[in-house]
């Protein structure tokens, strides 16, 4: 694993988010690149042009769960040493994966709305993360991440999904409240983490060339299910914890023990 001072981890913790230089060897990603470019060939779901698009789908191609449908995808999602990462900087035990998912932002695709991602997560814990993991050397005007630095430690907004109005009143919290907005590139092997309730957006791909990202989201490995989740959190129980009830802990098979300390 690659060394995750003291000081990355309390950046993590204080900002909700930390770039990882050469957090992976570039190698690896080459061949990673080329299967996930056939899975997406394969399940692309959206069919429509870009311009007959909702906002969510003009921002990116998402397929998830990738690690189900190729060995070479599993071996990578289920690499220790970004397990080992994930859990050193939450400061936890042990992690489990939640999901993976490929977010491929086509050439010419749009900005990703302000949000935050656990709004969608029926998990009981703020212990989440996303490694999101360009496939290529990633510069501002391919749609790069930003985050509102400190977003995570406040509540506003944690209603609001992915969409037009997420956009509106995230611009207008992240201004009003004096959130710094983060504005990093990314090199190939480069990573980037962010919490669940962290606020964060992509701009648009201005360039003539796909975008292409893996991610994997980890959560603490005694992470339980809400005891309330919304109709919203519930369509991501079915999908990543199934048959979990609430206030159970999470252990199906879709969400495996990838790093646990000694
Ligand atoms: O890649 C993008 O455009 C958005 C990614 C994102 O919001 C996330 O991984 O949480």
């Amino acid at each position: 694993m690659v060394d995750i001072s003291v000081e990355m981890q309390e950046k993590y913790r204080r900002d909700g988010y930390i770039r990882i230089p050469q957090g992976v060897d570039a190698g690896s990603l080459g061949l990673l690149s080329r299967e996930l470019r056939n899975l997406m060939v394969k399940l692309n779901p959206n069919s429509a042009p870009i311009e007959m698009r909702s906002t969510y789908k003009k921002a990116f191609t998402q397929v998830t769960n990738l690690w189900q449908k190729s060995d070479l995808v599993k071996t990578f999602v289920f690499r220790q040493d970004l397990a080992e990462i994930a859990a050193t900087i939450m400061g936890v035990n042990g992690v489990r994966l939640y999901h993976d998912q490929a977010l491929f932002k086509e050439a010419g695709g749009g900005p990703t709305p302000w949000h935050v991602d656990q709004v969608y997560w029926p998990l009981d814990t703020r212990n989440t993360c996303t490694f999101w993991i360009p496939l290529q050397r990633t510069p501002w005007e391919m749609g790069t991440l930003s985050f509102a630095r400190g977003s995570h430690l406040k509540n506003g907004g944690r209603d609001m999904v992915i969409s037009d109005e997420s956009e509106a009143f995230f611009s207008e919290y992240v201004k009003q409240t004096g959130f710094e907005v983060s504005a990093d590139e990314f090199e190939l092997g480069d990573i980037s983490v962010h919490a669940g309730w962290t606020v964060h957006h992509a701009g648009p791909n201005l360039t003539d060339q796909a975008r292409e990202v893996m991610t994997i989201i980890y959560m603490a490995d005694d992470t339980r299910l809400l005891k309330s989740p919304t109709k919203t959190q519930l369509v991501d129980r079915d999908a990543f914890t199934p048959g979990v009830q609430p206030g159970e802990l999470i252990t199906t098979p879709l969400n495996p023990v990838l790093f646990r300390k000694n």
